[in-house]
């Protein structure tokens, strides 16, 4: 029998079926790899009469939201599966962290690709998530310049990406992001207290998810949901309400991380020469860009930044990859004692 999973929790999961929401045991599917662990939004098939029921099989995903969980021990922790839409909810009442913004966003346009989609073909999925980033509590923002100055901060670093402002307390924008959720499966993501669990109670229209306590000044929040859940909208849509993230770290995203900068990648095709890594050479087109101030230092930054890290995810789960990266170091090394040889003048 079919269904979907709705809700993950310690070896068993809760799977909507045409005859209704089951409990099921994961045993049969256990795997070694995490990126084959039973996750929320995913397609499975249960025994229709088994006691204890079983979930059988997985079945390959569409797309997929993945993060590394730590650097150290780089595994892929996959977050939410078959989803269309990937809302990163940030609240205006704290500071925005533009490279985290980036972060997710290149995680997001990651979404059809890698081996959390369970494809055996080594297809890719039926395209990306579309991401979006929604802009919570505008209640707390005093006036309309304020905000329309904090959405550019924001579409500032997500070229060709929607940028909503809503507000759960008064009702502000909501009536567009509930259009816009309404088709399909959508996963919200962001910091613990950016006010995920509370848009989805007021999509919903009644109090499902567990909210934190208002006395958080901070704006931080405390951690609250503890599992996902996935929840039927009744305007349409299902929503992936996710716990807080602390860290989001990068799985697998040099694709995702090219198209979130997709500005330097076209600046790039007009520098002069074709290896340029914009650091010293003439006739770069990005250096220029930031003389003349219409890209920011911060975000080449955060570009080379975001790359560099990718890299060392993917060195440590390819071998041939780690290859190349120690083969580049070696002659960076060498060609630097070059260089250390030659300022002192001495001929090697
Ligand atoms: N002023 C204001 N506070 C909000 C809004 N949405 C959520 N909050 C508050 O923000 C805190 C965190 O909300 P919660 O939904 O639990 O955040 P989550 O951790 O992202 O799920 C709670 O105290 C909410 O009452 C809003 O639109 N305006
Ligand atoms: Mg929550
Ligand atoms: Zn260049």
């Amino acid at each position: 029998m079919p269904g979907r999973v709705v809700r993950v929790d310690r070896g068993q999961c809760d799977v909507v079926t045409p005859h209704g929401t089951l409990r099921a045991d994961t045993a049969f599917v256990v795997p070694r790899d995490p990126m084959r662990i039973v996750c929320t939004g995913d397609w499975v098939a249960v025994d229709p009469d088994g006691d204890p029921q079983f979930v059988r099989t997985l079945l390959p995903r569409r797309t997929a939201f993945v993060r590394s969980t730590s650097s150290q021990r780089s595994e892929g922790q996959v977050l939410a599966t078959n989803i269309d839409h990937i809302v990163i909810c940030l609240s205006l009442a704290v500071e925005f962290d533009l490279g985290r913004v980036e972060r997710f966003l290149a995680l997001a346009m990651s979404s059809s690709s890698g081996d959390a989609l369970l494809r055996d073909d080594g297809q890719a999925g039926g395209g990306a998530a579309e991401p979006i980033v929604v802009l919570t509590k505008a209640d707390l923002v005093p006036d309309a310049a304020t905000l329309s100055y904090l959405v550019q901060d924001i579409e500032g670093v997500a070229p060709g990406v929607q940028v909503l402002t809503v507000s759960s307390a008064t009702g502000e924008g909501i009536d567009i992001f509930s259009a816009v959720v309404s088709g399909g499966t959508s996963v919200l993501l962001g910091a613990s207290g950016a006010g995920k669990s509370t848009l989805a109670n007021t999509l919903l229209g009644r109090d499902v998810m567990e909210v934190q306590a208002a006395r958080d000044v901070d704006g931080k929040g405390r951690h609250t949901t503890t599992t996902r859940n996935l929840l039927v909208l009744p305007s349409g849509g299902v929503l992936i309400d996710t716990p807080g993230l602390r860290g989001v770290g990068l799985w697998d995203a040099e694709a995702g991380v090219g198209q979130v900068f997709s500005e330097i990648e076209e600046l790039a095709g007009q520098c002069r020469f074709h290896d340029c890594v914009h650091e010293t050479e003439p006739g770069c087109a990005v250096l220029a860009a930031i003389e003349e101030g219409s890209l920011h230092e911060r975000r080449l930054d955060s570009f080379r930044k975001l790359m560099r890290e990718n890299r060392r995810i993917v060195a440590k789960t390819d071998a041939r990859v780690r290859s190349e990266l120690l083969r580049d170091w070696k002659r960076k090394g060498a060609e630097g004692r070059a260089a250390m040889d030659a300022k002192r003048g001495r001929v090697r």
